[in-house]
C-alpha cells in the first residue's frame, strides 16, 4: 500500500519552523527577529498576491507620481509599498523604515517601536510589471542601539553591520530567499498552504560560472577596465568558451539566477550614473549580505 509520504512531503521546513531553529541557537533571543520576519513574510505573500493578480484587477500602469528617484510609481510599488510599511509597523519591533519609494525615514511611533531598522525595496524592477517578468522585494535589517533616540545618521550603518538580509522574487514561482547570518536558504511559496517551504536549503554559489549579467546597452559609457572585462567574457584569451549573456533587468531574478548557476552580474558606475545606479541601502547591502553568506563576492570597481 502507498505511504502518503510517497506522494505528498509530510514534514515540511517552513521559513517559520526555519526562523524558530534559528533562534533556538541563541538562547538569550526574545524573538523579537522572528516576530518581525513573520511580518516581512506576509508582505511578500500579500505582494505575490496583487502581482498574480495585477492584470486583472488593473493594477498595472502608472499611478500618477513620482518617486524620490524622480521615476514615475506603478500602481503595485505604491501598493506594496503601503503594505510593507503598514506590516512593519504592526510587527512592533521596528524603529526605523527605510524604502526605496518614501522620500524620508519613516519613524516609528515611540508606542510601536521595536529594535530594528529595515531598508527595503517593496518592488524593484518595476519596469518589467506590466510585461509580466519577474519582480522582487529586496530588504536589509539591522539592529538601532537606542531606539528612543535613534536618528537619522544611525540608520547609515555599513553593509557589514546587517544582521539579516533577503529577497522574494515573483516569478514562475514565488521564492523568498534568506540569510540571518547563518548561510543562505530559499523557500518557495506553496499557494495551496500558503506557505513557504524550504526548497533550497543552505544554497552556495557555483565556484565556476559560465554567466555573465550586465546591461550593455550602457557600454559606450563605461570606463575602459570595465569595456576590457566585459570583452573578456565575449572573446576570452586564454583559451577558454565564451560566456553566456543572461540579463533581465530585476535585479532579484538577476541575482538569483547568479547565486543558483554561478557567474557574474555587475551594474557598473558609468558616465550617467557616476555612482551607480543601483541603490546601496536596499538593493546593494542585502544582496551582497546574501552572496558572501552564499560563499560569493560583492565588489565595486
Ligand atoms: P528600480 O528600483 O527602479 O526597479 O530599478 C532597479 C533595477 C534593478 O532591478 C535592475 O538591476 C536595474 O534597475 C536595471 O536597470 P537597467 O534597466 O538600467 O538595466
Ligand atoms: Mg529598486
Amino acid at each position: 500500500m502507498d505511504h502518503a509520504a510517497d506522494t505528498f512531503r509530510t514534514d515540511l521546513m517552513t521559513i517559520t519552523r526555519h526562523v524558530l531553529n534559528e533562534q533556538s541557537r541563541h538562547p538569550e533571543s526574545r524573538g523579537d527577529l522572528t516576530i518581525l520576519l513573520s511580518h516581512i513574510v506576509l508582505g511578500c505573500k500579500f505582494v505575490a498576491s496583487a502581482v498574480n493578480k495585477a492584470g486583472l484587477a488593473k493594477l498595472t500602469g502608472l499611478a500618477g507620481e513620482t518617486n524620490v528617484q524622480g521615476e514615475e510609481q506603478k500602481k503595485l510599488d505604491v501598493l506594496s509599498n503601503e503594505v510593507f510599511v503598514n506590516a512593519l509597523v504592526s510587527s512592533g519591533r521596528t524603529c526605523v523604515l527605510v524604502s526605496e519609494e518614501d522620500e524620508k525615514a519613516t519613524f516609528v511611533d515611540p508606542k510601536l517601536r521595536g529594535k530594528y531598522c529595515v531598508c527595503f525595496d517593496p518592488l524593484d524592477g518595476s519596469s518589467n510589471i506590466d510585461c509580466g517578468v519577474s519582480i522582487g522585494t529586496i530588504f536589509g535589517i539591522y539592529m538601532i542601539k537606542n531606539q528612543d533616540t535613534v536618528t537619522l545618521e544611525e540608520v547609515l550603518q555599513p553593509g557589514k553591520d546587517m544582521i539579516a538580509a533577503g529577497y522574494c522574487m515573483y516569478g514562475s514561482s514565488c521564492t523568498l530567499v534568506l540569510s540571518t547570518g547563518n548561510g543562505v536558504n530559499g523557500f518557495t511559496l506553496d499557494p495551496s498552504l500558503g506557505e513557504f517551504i524550504m526548497t533550497h536549503p543552505d544554497i552556495k554559489i557555483p565556484p565556476k560560472g559560465k554567466i555573465y549579467s550586465v546591461n550593455e546597452g550602457n557600454a559606450k559609457n563605461w570606463d575602459t577596465p570595465t569595456a576590457k572585462y566585459v570583452e573578456k567574457c565575449k572573446y576570452p584569451t586564454d583559451g577558454s568558451s565564451p560566456k553566456s549573456l543572461r540579463y533581465i533587468g530585476s535585479m532579484v531574478a538577476d541575482v538569483h539566477r547568479t547565486l543558483l548557476y554561478g557567474g557574474i552580474f555587475l551594474y557598473p558606475a558609468d558616465k550617467k550614473s557616476p555612482s551607480g545606479k543601483l541603490r546601496v541601502m536596499y538593493e546593494v547591502f542585502p544582496m551582497s549580505f546574501l552572496m558572501e553568506e552564499a560563499g560569493g563576492q560583492s565588489f565595486t570597481g
